[in-house]
């Protein structure tokens, strides 16, 4: 029998899929591999059921997505939840900047969420967050500890499929579990090398949520800027379009060119001087990915 399903969590090889509430436990078909085929959770598969155990599947083919992301790798979103700590650790514009680019060039709606309000000043995290409202992106400082936030970020994640993405330790899984309690069934399995009992997520894992989805997803170090070229970047910067038309050439890098309308916004200080800093950053590593891939 072939049925539809979700991918919820991949993990050493299975696939754990969702068909109407049942999860199965699946491997994926032999020319599926040779395609060298990368399926991710959140993936919608078809797969044939009833070989053998009720239990068990192949999947035989991936239907097309709406959207993907590698950092989290996570398919099909509605929302991408942007989380980062406003301290411990310090938040960093150039990461933040880099989700974003990578969001918006994926085409998947954000939400920035600034966590553990409860360890800095008030006037420190509405800095931060003022950043980023002023781009137009909802931004919601949090505390799964006194749980600030917490109740207005839970209404508007309902019926959606959202995952949590960002650094390690920035408080996904206890912002997600603050959220909902108990909705991690699985991760958070204790590791004793990392310091001392801290809780790690290890594999991204979507659970039903409220009519939608919610995925916590294993955090990162640094964000690499992969598939994309230098001239890319600024579309992906939303806030630099209205100031284009002013720019002498085009295109224009906003870097050298001597009439340039970001610039001058950046200047004016219209455009965050950290939104621009992030561009130049990320600018210099796309152009030496290009190099590199040249040679
Ligand atoms: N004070 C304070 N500590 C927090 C808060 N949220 C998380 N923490 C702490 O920060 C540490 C990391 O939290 P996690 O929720 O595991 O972070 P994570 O983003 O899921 O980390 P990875 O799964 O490794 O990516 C833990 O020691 C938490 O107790 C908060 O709102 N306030
Ligand atoms: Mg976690
Ligand atoms: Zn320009």
């Amino acid at each position: 029998m072939v049925t539809e399903g979700l991918v919820v969590r991949s993990y050493s090889g299975y696939y754990y899929v969702d068909c109407n509430g049942m999860l199965i436990t699946c491997k994926v078909k032999g020319h599926m591999k040779q395609k060298r085929f990368l399926l991710y959770t959140g993936d919608r598969v078809l797969l044939e059921t009833g070989q053998q155990n009720a239990g068990d599947g192949m999947i035989t083919s991936v239907l097309p997505r709406r959207n993907c992301l590698l950092r989290p790798a996570v398919a099909n979103l509605d929302l991408l939840v942007i989380a980062q700590a406003l301290v411990q650790p310090d938040f960093s514009h150039l990461i933040m900047d880099k989700l974003l680019v990578l969001a918006e060039k994926a085409g998947i709606p954000v939400l920035i969420v600034l966590t553990k309000a409860d360890l800095t000043e008030p006037e420190q995290a509405e800095r931060i967050a003022s950043v980023y409202r002023n781009l137009g992106y909802e931004t919601h400082v949090i505390s799964a500890k006194t749980g600030r936030g917490v109740a207005l970020l839970k209404e508007r994640l309902a019926g959606k499929v959202t995952a949590f993405g960002g650094p390690s330790g920035v408080g996904k899984s206890s912002a997600l579990n603050a959220i909902q309690p108990g909705v991690l069934r699985t991760t958070g399995a204790i590791s004793s090398k990392i310091s001392r009992g801290r809780h790690t997520t290890r594999y991204t894992e979507l659970v039903p949520f409220n009519g939608g989805y919610l995925a916590d997803t294993p955090g990162f170090g640094n964000v690499l800027m992969e598939n994309m070229m230098p001239e890319e970047l600024a579309g992906c910067f939303p806030e630099f379009r209205q100031y284009e038309p002013v720019c002498k050439f085009s295109p224009c890098s906003h870097i050298h060119e001597p009439v340039c309308g970001v610039k001058e916004a950046v200047a004016k200080g219209i455009i965050a001087s950290s939104r621009y800093a992030s561009y130049l950053a990320i600018y210099e590593e796309l152009k030496e990915n290009k190099e590199r891939n040249r040679k």
